[in-house]
């Protein structure tokens, strides 16, 4: 799953303590949080003037299938103050379901995320939680999807 916030909380604080929150507020809701990634730091794709993200993922366990799972993110969302209005805003918290096993689904939620291997905020983290994990259409690695990533994503890492 991707974790992301940029913009603060109220109650909470700024997005690095929202991520981690979040990450926690996950386990009260069937989900066992079994890795979390290094965090990044990584300016808004497409470029625009909103606040730089932090950005991360996690590997989960649950019973839950790929639709009930995502009702949970939105719950946790909605739970951090999420409004949605409209795409790509700025947002106190994003939780996104990238892939669930190998599945392959054409309706939501839509599996793999559609537009993961375009996002190094997104990979640069899988890289360093699962190195092996593959692509379930294409077969690419996520060394592979890195060096075929578009040019010009800002993402560095955090380290805390
Ligand atoms: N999420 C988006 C759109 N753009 N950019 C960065 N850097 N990080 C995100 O999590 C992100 C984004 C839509 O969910
Ligand atoms: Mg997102
Ligand atoms: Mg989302």
């Amino acid at each position: 799953m991707g974790v992301g916030s940029n913009l603060s909380v109220p109650g909470v604080g700024g997005s690095r303590d929202v991520v981690a929150a979040a990450v926690r507020a996950l386990a009260g809701e069937g989900v066992t949080v079994v890795a979390v990634s290094p965090w990044y730091r990584s300016a808004p794709v497409p470029m625009s003037d909103q606040p730089w993200y932090v950005n991360g993922v996690v590997r989960v366990e649950t019973d839950l299938d790929a639709p009930a799972l995502l009702a949970v993110l939105h719950r946790v969302e909605t739970a951090f103050g999420r409004v949605r209005r409209q795409v790509n805003e700025a947002r106190g918290l994003d939780l996104d379901l990238l892939a669930y096993h190998d599945h392959v689904r054409a309706e939501a939620p839509v599996l793999p995320h559609p537009r993961l291997h375009q996002r190094a905020f997104v990979l640069l983290p899988l890289r360093d939680l699962a190195p092996g994990w593959r692509h379930p259409v294409t077969g690419m690695d996520v060394a592979s999807l890195v060096a075929g990533l578009p040019p010009g994503q800002v993402t560095e890492r955090i380290d805390d």
